[in-house]
């Protein structure tokens, strides 16, 4: 997979760089490209801001820059779509690379996105500061990308970066190989609609607490059975919208 970010904060991302990520940028499993929105200002300024029209507070991010951006970041992708094709992106019928939104005024990320997410080849960020980007990008790349406005839930940030990486955590762990333990993608929270189940580890004793004693029997069967009971129990009672799903 190919990731490109483009911001006014393109140090933001150093964080790619470490742990799972970074190894996987390492490996070749992952490439991500960071451009930072100034280099495609043509002002000596270089900016990237203005007044909302209509009035009102704060200021909106400026279309050509954001343009000037995603032609270079298709102009270096131009002669992959073969290959895109394929790598995978042929299962939806569309090559065209995915561009990313993040806004609070989008839809809600969640764990079904980061799956389908991760089978798409190409992923460009375009994550805004400020009041957001002139919605006019958004119909333009249209006819470029496919476009996906997101949000990571129901606050405020100040700018689309944190929330940039919030996703492509949640997307590049389910790329085969990311992750060296692949088995546990499959019994983690939100994976089949449940919350995870309560996870211990020795000491058997700590501080007059004790490890539930049917962890401790070695019965497979009657472990899988109280998992399953205690992730019911415990979304039910933290997430009744999650088992009002559930039981649709
Ligand atoms: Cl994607 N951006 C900002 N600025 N705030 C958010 C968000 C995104 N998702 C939740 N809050």
């Amino acid at each position: 997979m190919r990731i490109d970010l483009i911001s006014i904060f393109p140090e933001f991302f150093e964080v790619l760089d470490l742990s799972l990520i970074g190894r996987a940028q390492q490996e070749g499993l992952l490439q991500i490209r960071r451009h930072n929105l100034r280099d495609y200002t043509a002002d000596k300024h270089r900016t990237v801001d203005s007044p909302p029209a209509g009035g009102g507070a704060g200021m909106v991010m400026k279309p050509e820059p954001w343009a000037q951006a995603l032609e270079q970041v298709l102009a270096e992708t131009s002669g992959n779509e073969d290959a895109a094709e394929e790598l995978g992106a042929g299962k939806t019928g569309d090559s065209r690379p995915t561009l990313i939104i993040p806004t609070p005024s989008g839809e809600v990320f969640t764990q079904g996105h980061a799956q389908e997410l991760a089978g798409h080849q190409h992923l460009v960020f375009a994550p805004g500061r400020f009041e957001g980007i002139d919605e006019r990008v958004t119909e333009w790349a249209a006819g470029h990308f496919q476009v996906r406005r997101l949000s990571i839930g129901d606050y405020v940030l100040n700018g689309g970066e944190a929330a940039a990486v919030v996703m492509i955590e949640a997307i590049t762990r389910l790329i085969p190989g990311v992750i060296g333990n692949e088995a546990s993608l499959e019994e983690e929270s939100h994976t089949d609609g449940l919350l995870e189940y309560p996870v211990y580890t020795k000491p058997a004793q700590w501080r007059g607490h004790q490890i539930p004693e049917v962890l401790l029997s070695g019965n497979h069967a009657r472990i899988a059975d109280w998992r399953r009971a205690q992730a019911e129990a415990r979304t039910q009672q933290t997430r009744p919208d999650l088992w009002a799903r559930c039981q649709s």
